[in-house]
């Protein structure tokens, strides 16, 4: 991949007042073409190119338990791929993640592509932060898709406002999420949010607490989504909650002592 030609992101775009506020009420919000295409027709295949490489997943669909149907998910490809690192610590998506939180400056906790094959599965629903060993609530996951996509091709649905409730159970996801947290937004009343489409280069920003799920792909076309999750400058590491935040320390922060802040080099300052 030639690096050279890449177009620089580090740039900054104007947010809408309506995005903040609707992302401090509802917990997420979409803001259209933070890429552009031609952005993206340059990022997209050096995204796709690392997503392939470094794709571990071998099985067939029908062979995977519930959680590896969802997606192919393949992470940090910013550690691996030069041509990545520079959409995943760009400094326009970085300053867009710190404005809606309103914050200073951002960390990233890890990028990870997040690829729905043609008849994949859906993603149950679920809060992300349950698998984060982190001490604020003030973090977000950036969520781009790189190809045109709609409702039909697993599309991420938000139950508003229920961010608002912290963490609600203690499920990974899975059928039990699945089933616990659907109860949970039906009895609760939560506004259900999704858009009928999104363009290659839009993207959606949530918070850690905000339940989310999308439904499967049925489409006959990958639905590649690139994800990044930034975390307020001065978040500290707490004591695990479960063996998924063990390992997220352990990948994701370097196993810094608990208690430090967030700032290994796996998790540089962006702005
Ligand atoms: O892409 C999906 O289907 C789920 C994404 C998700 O859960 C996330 O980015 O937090």
């Amino acid at each position: 991949m030639q690096t050279q030609t890449l177009p620089s992101l580090d740039d900054f775009i104007k947010i809408q007042p309506e995005n903040i506020d609707e992302f401090r009420k509802k917990g997420h919000t979409l803001i259209p073409g933070v890429l552009t295409p031609d952005e993206i027709d340059a990022y997209r295949p050096v995204i796709v190119h690392a997503a392939d490489l470094y794709n571990t997943e071998k099985r067939e669909l029908e062979d995977r338990d519930t959680y590896g149907k969802a997606f192919l998910q393949i992470m940090n490809l910013w550690q691996n791929d030069e041509d990545v690192k520079k959409f995943v610590l760009a400094k326009r998506l970085a300053k867009v993640a710190a404005e809606l939180m309103g914050v200073e400056n951002v960390h990233i906790y890890h990028d990870q592509a997040l690829f729905k094959e043609p008849g994949g599965g859906p993603t149950p629903w679920h809060q992300d932060q349950y698998y984060w060993p982190i001490d604020t609530n003030n973090t977000i996951t950036m969520w781009m898709p790189l190809v045109d996509i709609d409702e039909a091709m697993g599309m991420l649905t938000f139950a508003s406002g229920s961010y608002t409730k912290g963490s609600i159970f203690n499920y990974e996801i899975s059928d039990e999420s699945e089933s616990a947290f659907a109860d949970y937004v039906a009895e609760n009343g939560f506004p259900i949010s999704r858009a009928k489409t999104m363009k290659a280069g839009d993207a959606t920003w949530h918070r850690g607490f905000t339940l989310h799920h999308a439904n499967g792909n049925n489409s006959n076309k990958m639905r590649e989504v690139m994800t990044i999750i930034y975390v307020a400058d001065g978040a500290r590491i707490t004591p695990y909650k479960n063996d998924w935040q063990k390992n997220d320390h352990a990948k994701w922060l370097m196993s810094k002592p608990i208690g430090s802040e967030i700032d290994s080099e796996l998790n540089p300052k962006l702005l």
